[in-house]
């Protein structure tokens, strides 16, 4: 049974730079999921830490974190049926050079360390990087899509 989830996605300082801000939001609205929260915001490098602290010791830790710092990102929570997995799928694998076309990465990125878009990889990851981001404050809770029908049944 699908399920109703939240899931925490960004456009990357790369991007943000590139102008693709609209590119990206574009894609997601499109396939139907719901944006409950967004914001322009610069990552400190705690935040950074927090995020990506399953990465801590890897080679490309430390040019990850100065990355996701360098320019601003926008953070976004979608909300829909399976918006986990759909979201991964609408980003597409990890390594632009994998990456499906049609996908972000495979539409618009070369390479794994300007790989454009984050997006959750579980309900569980979601739950925590949206309390990294975000104040419940800022979430729109209270509002049904007057679409909604004709997107999920
Ligand atoms: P994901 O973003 O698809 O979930 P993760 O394995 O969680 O991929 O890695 C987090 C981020 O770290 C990637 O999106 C990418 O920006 C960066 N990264 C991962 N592996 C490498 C690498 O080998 N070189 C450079 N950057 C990497
Ligand atoms: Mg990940």
């Amino acid at each position: 049974m699908a399920e109703v989830q939240r899931t925490f996605v960004a456009i990357k300082p790369d991007g943000v730079e590139r102008g693709l801000i609209g590119e990206v939001v574009n894609r997601f609205e499109r396939r139907g999921l719901k944006i409950v929260g967004m914001k322009l915001l610069k990552v400190s490098r705690e935040m950074a830490e927090t995020h990506y602290g399953e990465h801590k010791g890897k080679p490309f830790y430390e040019g990850l974190v100065s990355y996701i710092t360098s320019a601003p990102i926008v953070g976004m929570v979608l909300q829909g049926k399976d918006a986990v997995t759909l979201a991964r799928n609408v980003i597409g694998a990890t390594n632009p050079l994998n990456a499906a076309p049609g996908t972000i990465r495979g539409d618009l990125a070369i390479e794994i360390g300007r790989n454009l878009v984050h997006g959750s990889d579980s309900p569980e990851s979601a739950k925590r990087e949206i309390g990294i981001f975000f104040k419940d404050s800022e979430l729109v809770n209270d509002w049904t899509r007057t679409v909604e029908k004709w997107i999920a049944e």
